[in-house]
């Protein structure tokens, strides 16, 4: 497919050819999304058994969902936190984290900002400078309380809560009885007489305000991305100086205002390199051109070898 693509978008394949834009270059860009940690062995939202495929995320990941039935969207993280616990940095995460040191630890060498959509921490864990990493939709071990400006940064405790123990391997049976995409499930996710998943006072509550919800720190749909990340991005993204490479890495690029980055680097110039298992679906990515590239397969396996 690959070779098809190369043929009609004229986007290049060639290793070669990129390690001399490579060198060339001055500022970087990156976009990573989950494919990113799926060599780390975490889930997909929207490639073959995807998250998104087997669940609704209107009932998982949006604050109404939360509203509706909290204890179903905390298991739903709390799940994710713990494989996310369970996960190591791959060789894609440590590549990444090594250009972004280079680049801008050697002046001359120019810089390099890596914007990622995942909250699974695998970029902290891999040492990925902070200052170069901005994490748009926040992270999975934030705790935020749902009434009050309470934040509980960085809580890596697992179980996050007593009532929150995850058993087994698989995801918690309630998510595909309540949260699948079936109409047994969807019917009985708008029942109104069906009962919470876990009762209220058996969540985790803020200790600032006594009365509010805790809930996961990540960025839901229908909510704004942090300010201070959006506003730092931009400032780096706005600079007078153009953006010579956009990497988009194991990513549909169709969330916004994240894939909206990808559009924005190439009107200062950038050329879009994607590295992707699957060339079809590749969102604000997917009008390439001459002067881009397309390498598809495990970014685990072609980041380390792209960014030497
Ligand atoms: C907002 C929660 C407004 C955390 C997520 C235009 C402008 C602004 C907003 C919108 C807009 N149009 C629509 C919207 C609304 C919405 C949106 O974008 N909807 C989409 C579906 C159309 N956007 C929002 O709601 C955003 N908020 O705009 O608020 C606002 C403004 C002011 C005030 C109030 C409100 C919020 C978006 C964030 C939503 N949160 N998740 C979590 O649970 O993780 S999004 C979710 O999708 C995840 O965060 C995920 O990171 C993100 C993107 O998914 P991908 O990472 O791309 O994953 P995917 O599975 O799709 O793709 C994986 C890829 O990897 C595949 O291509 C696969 O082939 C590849 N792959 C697989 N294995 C590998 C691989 N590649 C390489 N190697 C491998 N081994």
């Amino acid at each position: 497919v690959a070779a098809d693509r190369q043929r009609t978008t004229g986007a290049s394949t060639s290793i070669e050819e990129f390690h001399s834009v490579l060198k060339s270059s001055r500022r970087i860009l990156a976009l990573c999304g989950a494919g990113l940690s799926a060599a780390s062995g975490l889930g997909t939202f929207r490639g073959a058994g995807g998250m998104w495929h087997n669940y609704q995320a209107t009932a998982l990941a949006t604050p109404e969902a939360f509203e509706h039935d909290p204890g179903l969207v905390w298991l739903f993280y709390a799940y994710r936190r713990s494989k996310a616990l369970q996960a190591k940095p791959n060789a894609g995460h440590f590549a990444l984290a090594k250009c972004a040191e280079v680049m801008n630890g050697n002046a001359d060498k120019g810089e390099f900002l890596c914007l990622t959509q995942n909250v699974d921490g695998l970029h902290q864990r891999a040492n990925h400078p902070d200052s170069q990493l901005k994490l748009l939709h926040s992270s999975i071990f934030d705790l935020k309380c749902h009434s009050c400006d309470y934040i509980d940064k960085n809580n890596f405790s697992d179980p996050v809560h007593p009532s929150l123990v995850i058993e087994g391997d698989g995801p918690p049976p309630q998510l595909s009885k309540k949260a699948s995409n079936t109409v047994s499930a969807q019917a009985a996710y708008l029942d109104p007489n069906t009962e919470l998943t876990i009762p209220l006072d058996q969540l985790p509550h803020c200790p600032n305000c006594k009365d509010g919800l805790l809930r996961p720190g990540v960025v839901w749909f229908g909510e704004a991305l942090p300010y201070n990340t959006i506003s730092e991005t931009y400032d780096w993204i706005d600079a007078e100086k153009k953006i010579d490479l956009c990497l988009v890495i194991g990513t549909t690029a169709t969330v916004y205002p994240a894939a909206g980055y990808v559009d924005t680097a190439r009107e200062k110039g950038a050329r879009i390199v994607v590295i992707n298992m699957d060339v079809n679906e590749l969102g604000a990515a997917g009008s390439l051109r001459k002067g881009d590239f397309l390498f598809e397969g495990d970014s685990a396996r072609i980041l380390p070898e792209i960014l030497r």
